[in-house]
């Protein structure tokens, strides 16, 4: 008899234990979705919404998670109260519990409920995809044409006549008189994903279709995003940044990056080496015989808060390591430095 008890109490502990550690994980994914780590990159969160569509998508995910919690919280109830109810102890170990054959009320309340709980899930996420895709773009939207490459980010604007790679400059957007920008996105090779999560939803590029998506941040400052698709070996490091400006910055950038490139006689090695080796058949330098466009243009190169050696960062890179004298590097590296 006392062994019968203990080997009970061993299979509820046993029960228990397992609830605490769905619970424990539970509360950590939480934890770990909801912290924002020191530093001054904190993981861009989709729950600190800055421009409209992130915002709906937040409001829509606080609904949604709503919703879920509460079926959470009362299957797992009910399973918790059943399971300690209706367990087998010393007393009804010879019995089987009462058999119960079919039941209207119940089969109809758990068809009804859940078919209920989707249609409102339906229609809610109805209005937000239509809030978002069926915005109309105002005359002020900024244009810009966003095209993913394996492993980086060219953006185009071409009422502008702007080139620019990685970094995203836009204005910021009052509410007031709001100046969103309106992004076409392409992709030149396979699939790519834009997400910046502050300020939209991930929209997907894909070879030979046009896919839109806008922005319109209320605040500046640096947003970070990250290709959300996997494209290829260096997919995790397809990052980009989202500089957003005040009307002055954003008018003094796009005046800047209008400019053709710097053409110092006092760097004409520099040049002669970029103008004869491959580099051209990649790159494009205004003003220069490169308009290569496999790779970012260079033209305003050192005007990037940050570029990379890629061969070094993202091995696999589409970038060749391109064997060059000491002499010719040097000369090459100070004239890509007068690029500004
Ligand atoms: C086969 C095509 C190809 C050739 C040739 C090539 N590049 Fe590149 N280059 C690329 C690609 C693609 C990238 C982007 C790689 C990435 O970020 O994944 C790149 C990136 C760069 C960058 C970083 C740009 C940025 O905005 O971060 C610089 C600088 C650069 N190349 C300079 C050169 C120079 C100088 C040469 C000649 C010595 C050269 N490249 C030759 C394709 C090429
Ligand atoms: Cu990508």
């Amino acid at each position: 008899m006392a062994n019968k008890h203990k080997t009970e109490w061993k299979a509820v502990a046993a029960r228990v234990t397992g609830i605490l550690v769905i619970l424990t994980g539970v509360l950590l994914a939480v934890r770990v979705c909801i912290a924002s780590p020191p530093g001054d990159h904190p993981i861009p969160s989709i729950f600190d919404p800055r421009s409209t569509p992130a915002d709906a998508l937040n409001q829509h995910s606080h609904f949604v998670l709503a919703i879920t919690g509460l079926i959470f919280a009362v299957v797992f109830s009910l399973l918790a109260y059943a399971i300690l109810k209706f367990r087998q102890t010393t007393a009804n170990a010879d019995r089987e519990p009462a058999q119960v054959y079919g039941s209207t009320q119940i089969e109809l309340a758990w068809t009804i409920i859940p078919i209920l709980i989707v249609v409102v899930l339906f229609l809610a996420v109805a209005r937000v995809i239509h809030t978002v895709q069926d915005a109309p773009k105002p005359a002020t939207a900024v244009e810009v044409t966003a095209i993913g490459h394996q492993f980086w980010w060219e953006f185009r604007y071409p009422a502008l006549g702007v080139v620019a790679a990685n970094e995203l400059h836009v204005p910021v957007s009052d509410p007031a008189h709001p100046t969103p920008t309106f992004l076409r996105l392409l992709s030149a090779d396979t699939d790519h994903s834009f997400w910046v999560p502050q300020l939209a939803g991930k929209t997907d590029l894909i070879p030979n279709r046009v896919n839109e998506t806008w922005i319109d941040p209320h605040e500046t400052g640096v947003f970070l995003g990250q290709c959300a698709q996997y494209c290829g070996t260096q997919h995790a490091k397809m990052l980009l940044r989202v500089y957003v400006d005040n009307p002055e910055d954003f008018a003094a950038w796009v005046s800047a990056q209008r400019q053709p490139a710097n053409q110092d006689e006092k760097e004409a090695a520099g040049r002669h080496v970029f103008e004869t080796t491959a580099c051209l058949n990649c790159h494009t330098v205004g003003g220069t015989n490169g308009t290569g466009r496999f790779g970012p243009d260079l033209t305003h190169l050192m005007s990037r808060h940050r570029i990379e050696n890629p061969d070094a960062i993202k091995p696999g890179s589409l970038m060749p390591a391109m064997k060059l004298s000491d002499a010719d590097l040097d000369a090459l590296v100070r004239y890509l430095e007068t690029l500004r």
